[in-house]
């Protein structure tokens, strides 16, 4: 194994998930990104299982809601144990952020990726069935927090999402390659402009000829402009909230022009 050691001191943020399951969750750790991040010791994973909490023969962690209807609820008692758990586990969880994953909560986003990512620690706790105990979440849940409008058969797949979007955040983890890739959507606030590779002709069309030309002002400006052009058509709302430059508002004017002369033909 090639494991780098955190010799140059950037701190180590550990994110516990309380989950039923647990290899499901640990298998972002065997790869990519989040591999990098656990090798680098500046993300540490660790998983709780509520069922390794109950005290009954069954193992029970979930029952019926009061009130009646379908599907179940999660108990509240298993999991508070293992938010305990993860809690008392080293000095950097207990001062961690205890985050629910449901479609209830506040939306993801970059902003909140980097917020969670300055934290010492996250236990992010996967509920499944319909949910969980209204009075757990009251009683040990700082923060809900929903990846989108759309429902998962559990929590898990949210969690998981949470942390690829930390460890990239993560400083020491990505390539200097990445982290100025980066800087495009984050820093500019725009969508990124279109990639082209080998080969130069494929199946009739052509690498855009500004690419192959070696004019790299040239290229940086078609790559705005294009960047521009793709904001504006199909996110107008992240353009308006940006501070244009000078050289923005004439490549958008440059783009208005040619729509307006391609509509004339
Ligand atoms: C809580 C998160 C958790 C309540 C979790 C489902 C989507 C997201 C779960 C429910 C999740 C998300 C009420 C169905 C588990 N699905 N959008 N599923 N209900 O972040």
């Amino acid at each position: 194994m090639t494991e780098q050691n955190n010799s140059t001191e950037h701190p180590t943020i550990g994110i516990s998930v309380v989950t039923l399951f647990p290899a499901l969750v640990m298998s972002v750790a065997g790869s990519g990104v989040t591999g990098r991040a656990v090798e680098r010791q500046r993300l540490s994973l660790a998983t709780y299982n509520p069922r390794d909490y109950t005290t009954d023969t069954h193992r029970t962690v979930d029952d019926r809601p009061y009130g009646g209807g379908p599907g179940m609820v999660m108990m509240a008692e298993p999991l508070e144990e293992a938010i305990d758990s993860a809690l008392e586990e080293n000095s950097a969880q207990k001062d961690a952020l205890v985050v629910y994953l449901s479609p209830q909560g506040q939306r993801l986003d970059h902003n909140l990726v980097c917020e969670l990512a300055q934290l010492p620690g996250l236990v992010l706790v996967a509920g499944r069935y319909e949910g969980v105990d209204e009075r757990l979440l009251e009683s040990r849940i700082d923060r809900e927090i929903s990846i989108g409008d759309y429902v998962l058969s559990g929590g898990e797949l949210a969690a998981m999402v949470v942390i690829d979007a930390v460890a990239r955040q993560l400083p020491g983890v990505l390539g200097h390659s990445d982290s100025a890739k980066q800087d495009t959507f984050a820093g500019t606030g725009l969508l990124e402009h279109p990639q082209y590779t080998r080969p130069e002709q494929y199946r009739g069309m052509q690498v855009p000829e500004v690419l192959t030309g070696g004019n790299h002002e040239d290229i940086r400006l078609w790559r705005k402009k294009k960047s521009l052009e793709r904001t504006r058509q199909r996110r107008p709302e992240l353009l308006a909230q940006l501070e244009l430059s000078s050289e923005d508002r004439r490549l958008l004017q440059e783009i208005e022009v040619e729509k307006t002369d391609r509509s004339d033909n």
